[in-house]
């Protein structure tokens, strides 16, 4: 039976991975109990089984936790940056050899399907070798110097503590992709994770932590559990931390951004996505189907980078739809950790009533549902957040199309030119990924142009979920300007410094400015 199938993974892995029903709430170089007298509980989506009770931290906590993250930070920074990253790839090994267990967490805690959970293990090994490599190429730049005997360059030291706000949708991956460039940049790191995903955090941290301690590195990573508005604000606000990267909602990332220009720190956002794909009748219907349906699903419409709507072309519109409704109603939606299931649960029951307000909102404006757009019960999981995929047609009086909702909803919309199928696409407030399919170069070229996507990150011919984390991730307008994992972003975690050095026996001045004193 299913219960019994989710209450023995969550026997088996908890043993492996030494988890109680009880946890502490705080690693700062030792496990700590938060001194909140409120915990989170941690409960599984799947259906409704208590996985794990956390406490929370209080400001007394929290004040501790910066304390010794500053000193990790001034006795890491000095470590030279290749053996920051011999460090991180010994953290990433280890997360490797513990890859099927935590990847069964994030299934538990967040309803992931199994492989979309190993997935998420996997991105945090990638970008730990990534940061291995990135460690020995913090490269500045040097400059010619107008000067005669003068030397200019750029170097890049380490800036800080990093604070770390991570969404419940990818648990600890997103985690990586911040604190291992940190750590290879000389940071120490501290993170708030989601209190809907605090247990994978704490998994998560579990491993980490053993590595800091076998190799001896000062505590570098720590974790405080505890509520956005406590332990979040206090992050924002905190002078002591000079960089914030914060993943979640548009709202919070704005309260966020501003508590932190407000001390004139840096921010890094990671906000909504409301992810469009143009669907050319010159693409190939095979792979254009198979990459809408991997973005409109994957993780049950709960990415940042999940497809919500296709914009298609007039000419196929109507047979693409009918392939589209046909697939949908093939898939398996249900108990993620069935080797057959494609889409599982919603993270909770706000999320179900989001989903069904969005829906009749929808109809309401004018959408038509297509396919789908009722909640599920399903047999032994009863206390589960099921909900049916589902395909919205739309037009632009649909403004709710507008909203990035955490649900599989997939608004479609009809489209006769290559520019007014990018317009639509750029008619959301949102910009973090897109996609066009089509074997048409002029029409990929179109989309890839300035008066093309208006996105973060641009897709052709495949999804606009499942990005590497070798490019810079991140979008643009309402998703925030913030970068992060590979590329460049490493320039977000470091402060750089532009040298000039005289080694002549006079004083030039630049510009031939003179400056005599007599
Ligand atoms: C997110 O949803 O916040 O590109 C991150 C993807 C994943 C990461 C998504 N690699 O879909």
């Amino acid at each position: 039976m299913d219960v019994s199938q989710v209450e023995k993974v969550k026997e088996e892995v908890f043993n492996r991975l030494g988890i109680s029903a009880t946890e502490n709430g705080i690693f700062s170089g030792s496990w700590k109990k938060g001194k909140s007298s409120r915990t989170i509980r941690s409960i599984s989506p799947i259906d409704g089984t208590n996985l794990c009770s956390i406490d929370q931290a209080t400001e007394n906590d929290y004040n501790s936790v910066v304390s010794t993250s500053v000193k990790a930070f001034e006795e890491w920074s000095q470590v030279p940056a290749p053996k920051r990253g011999e460090f991180i790839k010994k953290v990433s090994d280890a997360l490797e050899n513990s890859k099927k267990d935590l990847g069964l967490i994030v299934s538990l805690e967040i309803g992931k399907v199994i492989s979309e959970g190993q997935g998420e293990i996997q991105e945090m090994i990638d970008i730990g070798h990534y940061a291995l490599g990135l460690s020995r190429q913090l490269f500045g730049l040097t400059m010619a110097s107008e000067r005669p005997f003068h030397r200019m360059y750029e170097q890049w030291l380490p800036v800080g503590p990093v604070g770390v706000i991570s969404a419940f949708n990818f648990p600890s991956s997103v985690w990586s992709w911040n604190s291992f460039i940190a750590a290879v940049c000389g940071d120490s790191v501290i993170w708030k994770p989601s209190s809907k995903a605090a247990l994978s955090a704490i998994a998560v941290t579990k491993v980490v932590a053993s590595v800091m301690e076998k190799e001896s590195v000062p505590p570098i990573f720590s974790t405080i559990c505890g509520g956005g508005a406590e332990i979040g604000e206090l992050l924002s606000k905190d002078p002591r931390i000079p960089v914030v990267s914060f993943t979640g909602s548009v709202a919070t990332g704005k309260i966020i951004s501003k508590n932190v220009a407000e001390r004139l720190g840096r921010s890094i956002l990671e906000l909504g996505g409301n992810n469009g794909v143009i669907v050319s009748s010159k693409a190939d219907r095979s792979i254009s189907m198979k990459g809408l349906l991997f973005g409109a699903l994957a993780t049950a419409g709960q990415r940042c980078t999940t497809t919500r709507r296709a914009i298609i072309e007039s000419t196929i519109y109507k047979s693409f739809t009918s392939d589209l409704i046909q697939a949908y109603s093939s898939v398996n939606i249900g108990n993620p950790l069935k080797s057959e299931t494609l889409v599982g649960p919603l993270i909770d029951e706000s999320a179900v009533k989001t989903y069904q307000k969005t829906v009749s909102e929808a109809v309401k404006q004018g959408g038509k549902v297509l396919s789908g757009g009722n909640i599920l019960k399903i047999k032994g999981l009863e206390n589960g957040y099921y909900v049916e995929p589902t395909i919205i047609e739309a037009n632009d009086k649909v403004t709710i199309s507008n909203d990035e909702t955490f649900a599989p909803i997939l608004y479609v919309f009809k489209y006769e030119k290559i520019e007014e199928a990018i317009k639509i696409h750029n008619s959301v407030p949102q910009g973090l990924s897109s996609a066009i399919f089509t074997n048409d170069i002029r029409e990929e070229e179109a989309f890839l142009s300035s008066s093309g996507s208006d996105c973060g990150i641009a897709n052709v011919n495949t999804s606009t979920a499942g990005a590497e984390i070798g490019g810079a991730f991140g979008g643009e307008k309402n998703t925030g300007g913030g970068r992060e994992s590979g590329s460049d972003a490493w320039k977000g975690y470091m402060r750089r410094q532009t040298v000039s050095k005289n080694y002549g026996k006079t004083l030039p001045l630049s510009q031939n400015v003179e400056f005599r004193i007599s």
